[in-house]
């Protein structure tokens, strides 16, 4: 800012005397005595590199960090906005208590800790100790995130935790299990530039990760070609070289026909798949029949676009395959995965520069989040908490017999339906808004008024808080420290860049002093993160994601460690199968071979069009911290309708007009924006706000079998064009008599 600051009068010179406003000081009015320190962002998976700006204890700007190695000073807009929220009038300033007729009231901390003590005790000695579950989040840091595994079954020795990664990365993660051996992507981004072809699947890049597009675009500068595979021509596709506009749910149509096209012409690496691999004869078996004719039909493409694809990518010297929720979110979402993964598998370009497989992370800590023992079948390290001896190791670490450690619990959308018939009868939960991110919105508001007791620990009134008996202030990521992993499997640093508002606590802190009145304090006896870390170490110790070989020094350092990291003299493992070996116990990739089936539920005579959701740039997930932010509610202040002139011309609807969007499970009416960027069989909304505005009104609880992930990118509605929704204010104001 110094710099800035000296520069003004040659830019307001070159810029004219607009830029004249700028206070003296510079832009973020800079002062002698102003703070900068250097963390990250609290949004995405890039979990880029930023400085905030600190003044008594308030963050008043940001710089960017130019040295981060991963995104070198750049960022989004809700990069340079996010520190916006911390001085919200919204912001939780202590607990709160609902009370009959009279709504929230804050409540002091020992009274409010007392009650969700007491109401853990009498919920688990009445219907037992499965009946209180935890519902976590992969924006929590590691730290958090193993706490939240340790204090459900230590604290509460309870089977039913899960997280909202369970919304998100499970289906990657259980393709690359089992293609792989390992659940992570395999290589640092800066191996991206060094491709030849990029192939991307189901991932809006520009929006969702923009800190890739310039990966991409480097790549692109050296000549790389570039393949993308979304209904909708999003902004990176409009820049592709070859744009797949595949209809939703037809992927496998689209990689098997290519792979189809790879073996008839010889463009695959038989030494290596022969050397690295088993199962290619049943792949190759199963991809005989996707001639590209087949592909097509159910790609919803023509055929020589699969064609296309297989020529670009097929002979190339070096390639990337990256996919995000747009294959994964689905009732095949797995099969979607391996079939992508096959690609790079039978070309053998994994594991080099240039040459990889990327599953693009999506939460701040999607990464580590589904390491540290949050899932519903995990213990740390990545283990199952069904293997014995994974059991043994962690009761070591715990200092527990263990058989006191529950088995697996239910994931995320199986435990909201269990709230909703009943059996778990108390809630505590972290990170998690399910209200507007779970599927079929209307069914989880019934089951949350179902439960007999509810806490939420956050530090906005989430819609789901809302619905909450006791609501617990806990930290925003700058309030607090600890590690995240970023999308490349970096363990990074946040550090603590202020203090929680008084009367709000570290979320780390709730947790500790719950489970002292629990009488489990020895359990969790952490002077702060930095030790929790350091059992974590252990507790991952030999495991696949192995963080032991990292301190939180060591991290600093070298701006990020790459798991795994076995020992304090170890580098770090930035690129996995660079030697051809795999994960599993055999050091072989597995190819499984996949067949293309219909999504659960296909449009119809009554429900024609197919419904996709998913995202924009403005917001994050479910919106709570993002809509209190004025600079980007002013870029998306609504969601919307997107379909093509196609469409819009044979249903009657102009661009703007309200149109009411309906499954059979609820509705939403929002602005139709008429685009020839998206399919004419498809509509598009985004899901990051509530209520009667939530698109999982409409979204099916149809779950992929292996990974339990939600099919949030199809369901089938119908679109009417609708009367302009009421506006609640004008409805009070009708109620009140009119505008006084
Ligand atoms: N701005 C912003 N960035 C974010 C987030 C956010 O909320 N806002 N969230 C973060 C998180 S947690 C996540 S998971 C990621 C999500 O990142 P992405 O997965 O990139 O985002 P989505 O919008 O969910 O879906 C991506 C694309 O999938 C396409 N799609 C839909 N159905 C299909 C299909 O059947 N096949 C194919 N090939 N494509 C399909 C959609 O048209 C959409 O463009 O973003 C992360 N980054
Ligand atoms: N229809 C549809 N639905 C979807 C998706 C889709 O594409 N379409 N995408 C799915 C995906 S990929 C995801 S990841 C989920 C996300 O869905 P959610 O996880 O429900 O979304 P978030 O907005 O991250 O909710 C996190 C809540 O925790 C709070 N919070 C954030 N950080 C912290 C913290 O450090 N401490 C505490 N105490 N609280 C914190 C926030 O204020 C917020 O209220 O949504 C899913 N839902
Ligand atoms: S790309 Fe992601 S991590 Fe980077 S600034 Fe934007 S939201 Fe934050
Ligand atoms: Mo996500």
């Amino acid at each position: 800012m110094a710099k800035l600051s000296a520069d003004i009068p040659k830019l307001v010179e070159h810029f004219g005397p607009s830029l004249s406003r700028i206070p003296a000081g510079g832009w973020a009015d800079t002062r002698e005595d102003d703070k900068l320190v250097k963390t990250h962002c609290c949004f995405c998976g890039q979990q880029c590199g930023i400085q905030l700006r600190v003044r008594e204890n308030k963050i008043i700007g940001f710089e960017p960090w130019e040295d981060f190695p991963f995104n070198r000073g750049k960022l989004c807009p809700k990069g340079v906005k996010r520190y916006m929220q911390d001085e919200h009038p919204d912001r939780l300033k202590s607990p709160l208590q609902r009370v009959q007729d009279k709504g929230f009231v804050p409540v002091g901390w020992d009274a409010a800790l007392d009650r969700v003590v007491s109401e853990i005790r009498r919920i688990q000695e009445t219907y037992g100790k499965d009946s209180f579950a935890i519902l976590t989040g992969a924006s929590l840091t590691n730290e958090k995130a193993y706490l939240m595994g340790k204090f459900a079954r230590v604290a509460l020795q309870t089977a039913n935790i899960d997280y909202n990664g369970r919304l998100c990365m499970v289906s990657a993660g259980t393709a690359s299990k089992k293609v792989f051996g390992i659940d992570r992507s395999g290589n640092p981004w800066s191996d991206i530039v060094a491709a030849d072809v990029i192939l991307v699947a189901g991932a809006n890049i520009a929006e969702c990760a923009p800190i890739t597009t310039d990966y991409i675009w480097r790549a692109r500068d050296r000549g790389a070609k570039l393949i993308v595979i979304d209904p909708r021509m999003t902004p990176i596709a409009r820049n592709a070289d070859l744009y797949i506009p595949v209809r939703p749910g037809g992927d496998i149509g689209v990689f098997n026909g290519m792979l189809h096209v790879m073996i008839k012409r010889g463009w695959i690496d038989q030494d290596y798949i022969s050397k690295h691999t088993i199962g290619f004869e049943e792949v190759a078996r199963t991809v005989e029949k996707y001639t590209p004719e087949y592909a097509a039909r159910i790609a919803g493409v023509p055929a020589s676009m699969i064609v296309r694809a297989a020529e670009l990518f097929g002979p190339a010297k070096t390639s990337f395959v990256m996919h995000a929720r747009g294959i994964e979110h689905h009732s095949k979402g797995v099969e979607n995965c391996i079939a992508m993964m096959s690609l790079a598998l039978a070309t053998g370009r994994l594991g080099r520069e240039g040459c990889g497989y990327a599953m693009i992370t999506g939460q701040g800590n999607g990464q580590g989040g589904r390491e540290q023992g949050q899932k519903c079948d995990q213990l740390p390290g990545n283990r199952k908490i069904d293997d014995p001896e994974a059991r043994r190791y962690i009761a070591g670490v715990w200092d527990v017999p263990e058989s006191s450690i529950p088995g697996k619990g239910l994931s995320a959308v199986p435990l909201m339906e269990a709230i909703h018939s009943g059996k778990i009868k108390g809630l505590i939960s972290i990170c998690f808004n399910p209200v507007v991110s779970l599927p079929d919105a209307n069914f989880t508001r019934e089951a949350l008024g179902k439960l007999e007791f509810y806490t939420a620990i956050d530090f906005f009134l989430s819609e789901t808080a809302q619905h909450a008996d006791i609501v617990l202030a806990g930290s925003l990521m700058e309030e607090d420290e600890g590690t995240t992993t970023n999308v490349e499997g970096r363990v990074i640093r946040h550090r603590k860049v202020v203090s929680p508002p008084e009367g709000a606590w570290e979320d780390w802190k709730i947790l500790l002093e719950l489970a002292r009145r629990l009488g489990k304090g020895n359990k969790f006896d952490y002077a702060g993160p930095r030790e929790i870390f350091d059992e974590l170490r252990v507790a991952s110790k030999g495991s696949v994601s192995d963080y032991y070989g990292m301190t939180w020094d060591r991290i600093d350092e070298n701006n990020g460690l790459f798991w795994p990291c076995p020992s304090l003299d170890h580098p770090g493992t930035p690129r996995l199968y660079e030697d051809g070996k795999f994960g599993h116990p055999d050091g072989k990739a597995h190819f499984i071979p996949v067949e293309w089936r219909p999504s659960v539920e296909m449009p119809d005579e009554e429900y024609p069009i197919i419904l996709t959701t998913g995202r924009v740039v403005s917001h994050f997930l479910s919106g709570t911290q993002t809509r209190r932010i004025g600079a980007l509610v002013d870029q998306t202040s609504e969601p919307f309708c997107e379909m093509h002139p196609q469409l819009a011309t044979k249903l009657g609807i102009a661009d703007c007009d309200f149109v009411k969007v309906e499954s059979r499970r609820g509705h939403v009416v929002v602005h139709a924006k008429v685009v020839k960027t998206i399919r004419p069989d498809t509509v598009f909304v985004p899901y990051h706000w509530p209520h009667d505005r939530s698109a999982n009104n409409m979204t099916i609880r149809a779950l992929d079998p292996q990974s339990e992930i939600p099919e949030f990118k199809i369901c089938a509605v119908r679109v009417m064009k609708a009367e302009r929704p009421i506006d609640p204010i004008a409805k009070l104001e009708v109620q009140a008599g009119g505008i006084r």
